[in-house]
């Protein structure tokens, strides 16, 4: 919904007319622009249930599990810029939910778990299932409280999707008693939230240009949350006009187009050592957008804690983000349109090719290209490549092609293979929570159903929620999902080795006949045991008009692109 209609709705709205609990709470959502909500149902809530029984141009997606719930609404939040919704039961829906509002807030993501309560009247005795929210959540949402009365329920939801959206995004959970929902009282409704985006001043913006011009070897580091398309164009106009090398932070890829001449690689997990180098050695680090954490600063070692080597500019929406780990020479509080809409306006380099640190970008854009590189696979490599895999979907995958992925050393293909070229394009938890990819691709299906949406699973990571395929057949999300079989939990298993070689502890996987499974939920499933075999494959699976389950067998032994086990029992 629009927010000249949403605004229209909010006029149109009785304020004589005496509403429950659930109405109230679900008429400020569409006021808000709400159009879709993630729960597993529960009695605690069915107020709310009714009211959406009545409120057809809010769609309620089922599903199978809360933590699959609250993946989806916050990839749905991640995906569109504005709260995911998430409705789940007392105790034990909101304890399996609470790893959604986890991810949200290590991802900066805009969500809003509402959690249903037991009534107000028995709060205090530990009723059944009773959780005390704010404590619970208080220290992993930016806001976690209760609505204590009916007739604050508009004015509690406004502050609800405030709180979500301003400065760094991130999750709200809301309790609802049960009376609460179902006593009744005359109220308005409120208007549409509105995001309040701090810009750069003039000062700031002469003294960014200052640096940069004095620099030898400059490195700009793009992330954090909140990019829309024009803010990403902004950022790369910017940095074309400057010749500047951009490294993405930990699984924001998508923000600059992983192709152009300037892109120098990520800053994840199993880096390029080279990049990490460049980091060190650079002169002028300008981070926009970003935190500056503890996976892309390689645990906080490449720049010196307090006090970086490098004259460091930090471009952040969070002023508590500013100076939180290192001081920069300069600050800078700004969400990401403003800040890149003024990088784009400052006055550039006669000829960015002949600028001193030209070489430096063109020598860094060469090294990522290089480490970019699918490797040759060993003599004794047995199953699917999983670089020429990526090397296919590079070459075939539309550039809006969304892929989705949670957390295991099959991510690291992915992130290292794959060439993302637009924002939203990459659901990938930034807090590495396994099991997110599959759930977060249903939630990208379902909004844009003409689009590739590919869900990326270590077969540890998929037997998170499989289940979720129910849900996937149910609401026609065809999400194509490559789960990349080595029959363990390969991460651990690859720490293990290096800690604790040979004492192979709980890493091993016994796997179910993933194809069968996929297949009695109603998937199209194959199992693919060729690099050779994957392209028909795939677009079998594309073209198969309802979900789809690739299972491709790699070789257990390869553990990372470049490193190899010697045995796998
Ligand atoms: C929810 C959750 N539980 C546990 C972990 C710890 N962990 C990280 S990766 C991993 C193994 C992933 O296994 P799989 O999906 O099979 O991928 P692989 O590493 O084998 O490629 C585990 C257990 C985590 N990150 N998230
Ligand atoms: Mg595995």
């Amino acid at each position: 919904m629009t927010a000249s209609s949403a605004a229209s709705r909010s006029a149109a709205s009785d304020a004589t007319t005496a509403r429950s609990g659930g109405q109230l709470l679900v008429d400020a959502l569409a006021v808000q622009g709400v159009d879709r909500v993630f729960c597993v149902p529960g009695e605690s809530y069915l107020d709310v249930l009714d009211a959406l029984y009545a409120h057809p141009d809010i769609e309620t997606i089922v599903t199978k599990h809360e933590g699959a719930a609250a993946n989806m609404a916050e990839a749905d939040g991640k995906l569109m810029g504005r709260p995911g919704i998430c409705f789940v039961t007392r105790g034990p829906g909101a304890t399996h939910a609470a790893i959604g509002v986890h991810i949200a807030q290590q991802d900066s993501t805009p969500m809003i778990l509402f959690v249903g309560q037991a009534p107000r009247e028995h709060l205090g005795r530990e009723a059944f299932q009773e959780v005390d929210y704010a404590a619970t959540f208080g220290s992993m949402a930016k806001w976690a409280g209760q609505i204590e009365d009916t007739a604050r329920i508009p004015e509690m939801i406004a502050r609800a999707f405030q709180v979500a959206t301003s400065g760094r995004p991130g999750p709200v959970v809301l309790a609802l008693p049960e009376d609460v929902l179902g006593n009744t009282a005359t109220v308005p409704d409120t208007l549409p939230y509105r995001v309040l985006s701090p810009a750069p001043t003039a000062d700031q913006a002469a003294d960014i240009a200052k640096l940069l011009a004095s620099a030898k070897q400059p490195l700009v580091i793009v992330g954090g949350a909140n990019w829309p398309a024009q803010a990403a164009a902004d950022f790369k106009a910017f940095v074309q006009a400057w010749n500047l090398p951009v490294a993405a932070s930990f699984r924001r890829q998508d923000l600059f187009d992983n192709r152009d001449a300037q892109y120098v690689g990520h800053l994840s997990l199993g880096m390029n050592p080279a990049l990490a180098e460049r980091v060190q050695t650079a002169d002028v680090i300008l981070a926009v957008g970003t935190r500056l954490g503890e996976i892309n600063t390689a645990a906080y070692t490449l720049l010196e804690v307090p006090t970086p080597k490098q004259q460091l500019i930090h471009i952040h929406v969070d002023a508590a983000e500013l100076g939180r780990v290192y001081r920069p020479t300069l600050a800078v509080q700004a969400a990401p349109a403003p800040a890149a809409a003024m990088l784009r306006a400052l006055d550039a380099p006669a000829a960015a090719g002949s600028t001193p640190w030209a070489g430096w970008t063109e020598a860094a854009h060469a090294a990522h290209v290089a480490f970019s590189a699918a490797p040759k696979p060993a003599d004794d490599y047995q199953g699917v490549v999983m670089a020429d895999v990526m090397a296919h979907l590079n070459a075939t995958l539309p550039d809006d092609a969304i892929l989705a992925n949670g957390a295991g050393n099959y991510t690291v293909w992915v992130h290292r293979f794959y060439q993302f070229r637009q924002p939203r394009t990459s659901l990938a938890p930034v807090c590495g929570a396994m099991g997110y990819g599959f759930p977060a691709a249903i939630a990208a299906k379902l909004r844009y159903p003409e689009r590739d949406v590919i869900a990326f699973a270590g077969d540890g990571c998929f037997l998170m929620y499989p289940q979720e395929l129910a849900t996937a057949l149910q609401f026609g999300a065809n999400v194509v999902t490559i789960v990349v079989n080595n029959g363990m939990y390969g991460t651990i298993r690859m720490h293990q080795e290096k800690r604790f070689p040979g004492r192979i502890s709980a890493t091993k996987l016994q796997n179910p006949d993933f194809v069968a499974m996929a297949s009695a939920f109603g998937a199209h499933a194959e199992l693919v045991e060729k690099t050779e075999d994957f392209p028909a494959a795939f677009e079998r699976a594309r073209k198969a008009g309802r979900p789809a389950l690739l299972e491709l067998r790699v070789d257990p032994k390869q553990i990372t692109p470049a490193v190899r086990l010697g045995s796998v029992d």
